[in-house]
């Protein structure tokens, strides 16, 4: 029998308009996550939250070479879970990115997620969350590497859009490594359905 759970990816205040390294009309997809967040929870299914949990000298930050603005540092309000997206109890964090020596955009990459999902004989994954073209695309890609089968929430999710296009490839990207998209409203159905 398929067990879903959901996976939301980064959705920390740096990540939002007003943030570090904000994702452009990030806060438009708030009520739709939020609905997916409250479905899974009713349904009982397993909700994980990804953070990016940067230390102060971390490699991807400008200063020491990397590509980004310093963001999500490690205790700082930026780095918190956006307030409109409440944490269901029993959510589970997953904090990936606190080794200053290594990037880490995929919330798998040095986390026990794998073994977390495992445990709980999760098979599909759900994906929602920031930013499409980098942690979104990352972790979805390594789920689908680890066994399970990934599927982007389409309106659920948003981009950088370093340059323009990037989204579109990352969801054409993910698509042909094996995910399916799925909208918000299809996945509440499903999760509904379970019960
Ligand atoms: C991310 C850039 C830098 C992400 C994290 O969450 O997609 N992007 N760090
Ligand atoms: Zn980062």
């Amino acid at each position: 029998m398929a067990k879903a759970a959901l996976l939301v990816v980064d959705v920390q205040n740096d990540f939002f308009p007003g943030g570090a390294l904000p994702v452009p009309h990030a806060d438009a997809m708030i009520p739709d996550l939020d609905r997916v967040i409250s479905a899974f929870a009713d349904a009982g299914l397993p909700v994980f939250f990804t953070r990016d949990w940067h230390p102060v000298n971390h490699c991807s930050f400008k200063a020491l070479g990397g590509p980004w603005p310093p963001h999500c540092v490690q205790g700082t309000p930026g780095a918190e879970i956006h307030k409109s997206i409440p944490m269901p109890a029993g959510s589970q964090l997953v904090s990936k990115g606190d080794d200053p020596d290594r990037d880490a955009y995929s919330g798998f990459q040095g986390t026990d997620l794998a073994d977390r999902l495992g445990k709980l004989g999760v098979t599909d994954v759900y994906i929602g969350g920031l930013a499409v073209e980098y942690c979104v695309r990352t972790t979805t890609k390594d789920a689908l590497l680890d066994g399970f089968a990934a599927h982007v929430i389409v309106d659920c999710v948003g981009g950088l859009e370093v340059r323009k296009g990037d989204s579109a490839a990352a969801l054409r990207e993910m698509e042909d490594s094996g995910a399916s998209t799925v909208t918000s409203s299809e996945v509440i159905a499903l999760v509904g359905a379970q019960q």
